[in-house]
């Protein structure tokens, strides 16, 4: 590509994408996903429905056991997103015997997340969790005993992505336990699927439907193109040769912000304010009110808008279809699908928005409550541990074509001010 087209210009840049968050400027490589502003994320060029269907499940699927009713399990998702082939059932099980193999953690590490202030938040924990292993990285170790060569820098990338990513739910679950319940930490299970042992080691054995959304949730959360805070973050800094340790730590923080995947546990509450002055059973004028106020007063609906998307999110739709699947009378559920038709027509009417749609973080919130979930904090972590799987297939595949450092230019507002005086 860059010997036929290197040279070949693709577009040009407006003041208004320089000073606004470059939005709209394709100058990023990014293989696994693409984002349309109007289907969403497709992974490997396969959308939200398509991967319910087409991903392995938990159950083998069998005449009587219609495999599509199940959610796809995010190990699927990894082997997608880095080989870009779908993966047989067996291949599935390979990889879930292998993270489960390789998910054990230390008991070091185990005490240093025990020691830290409870007062953190449960983000601020996962990301001081994986800066504290880094010393366990491979990649880190081997380049310091210059013993890695520029062809192999992604094999190691390779192993330490892997070992990381198994070891999250047990990171995940005991950041939970400790920081939400007595701190006593459940044993590991032999056998579990990433999602199962996640759920296990949190509390929450046997309860399919949470097990089932935690499945449909780690998938849907896993990429969502290259430009989003997260996923540049820890592609930033994976440029500078930093190991997936590092990297991902980055990715955390970067997700940690209420613009980005703290949204979810905003939405949440967001909601339960409302609901504790007006209740559940309410008219749209009375959510009409609450967005004006919202709004008006300067703050966010959380949950709503979006960079690039211009339509619903089809990963909203995934979650508002699993709702009305397993809590269709329920009550917060009711009152999330009434908003969810409700707040559109209303953010419309900003002329500032770009779009009033459901996001992603819209609606996951709601259903984890209701499923048992109700620390609010902990839903970005979820969507770490999902978003773990998309930024570290990048990472292999940007080490195995010796991607450069990432070096764009700034300029001070005495240049842009000068371009433009003299033309
Ligand atoms: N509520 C109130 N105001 C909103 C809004 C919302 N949900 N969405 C956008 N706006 C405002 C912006 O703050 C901006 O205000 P300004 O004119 O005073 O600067 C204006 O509308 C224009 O913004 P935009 O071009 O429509 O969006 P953007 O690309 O700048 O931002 C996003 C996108 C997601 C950050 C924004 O829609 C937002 O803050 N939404 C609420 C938070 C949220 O749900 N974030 C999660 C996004 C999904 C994810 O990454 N996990």
């Amino acid at each position: 590509m860059k010997k036929k087209y290197g040279d070949r210009v693709m577009g040009e840049i407006t003041v208004n994408q320089a000073l606004g968050g470059m939005r709209g400027i394709r100058a990023l490589f990014y293989d696994q996903s693409t984002v349309d502003p109007i289907d969403g994320v497709m992974f490997r060029g396969y959308s939200i429905p398509e991967i319910h269907e087409l991903l392995p499940k938990l159950r083998k699927p069998s005449a009587e056991d219609f495999q599509s009713d199940q959610q796809p399990l995010p190990e699927g998702l990894f082997f997608l997103l880095l080989t870009g082939e779908l993966p047989s059932y067996h291949q599935v099980e390979l990889i879930r015997h292998e993270w489960d193999v390789r998910g054990k953690v230390s008991d070091e590490l185990i005490n240093f997340i025990h020691r830290l202030d409870n007062k953190m938040h449960p983000m601020t924990m996962l990301s001081l969790a994986i800066l504290y292993e880094q010393k366990t990285s491979k990649f880190a170790q081997l380049y310091n005993e210059s013993k890695l060569n520029k062809s192999n820098y992604w094999e190691y990338t390779y192993e330490d992505s892997v070992d990381l990513i198994a070891k999250l739910p047990r990171i995940a679950a005991t950041i939970y336990r400790k920081k939400f319940k007595d701190g006593k930490s459940i044993a590991h299970k032999d056998g579990l699927d990433w999602s199962g042992q996640l759920a296990h080691m949190m509390g929450f054995e046997g309860q399919e439907t949470l097990n089932e959304l935690l499945r449909a949730f780690l998938t849907i959360h896993a990429d969502h193109e290259g430009g989003e805070v997260s996923t540049h973050a820890s592609h930033l800094v994976g440029s500078a040769l930093g190991d997936p340790y590092l990297c991902m730590t980055t990715a955390y923080t970067g997700l940690a912000g209420p613009l980005h995947g703290l949204a979810n546990q905003e939405v949440l509450k967001w909601i339960l304010n409302f609901v504790e002055v007006h209740g559940y059973d309410v008219t749209n004028r009375q959510i009409e009110d609450y967005v004006n106020t919202t709004v008006l007063s300067g703050r966010l609906v959380p949950g709503y808008g979006h960079a690039v998307l211009r339509r619903p999110d089809p990963r909203f739709l995934h979650l508002y279809d699993f709702g009305n699947k397993y809590l269709r009378d329920n009550e917060m559920i009711r009152l999330l699908h009434q908003m969810t038709d409700v707040i559109p027509r209303r953010l419309r009417t900003f002329k500032n928005i770009s779009s009033p749609y459901p996001n992603v973080d819209c609606h996951s919130g709601a259903l984890l409550y209701q499923l048992g979930i109700q620390e609010y904090q902990f839903y970005t972590v979820l969507f770490a541990l999902s978003r773990s799987i998309g930024c570290l297939t990048n990472l292999v595949w940007c080490r195995a074509f010796g991607l450069p450092i990432e070096r764009p230019e700034s300029a001070d507002l005495a240049y842009y001010n000068n371009l433009f005086q003299n033309n």
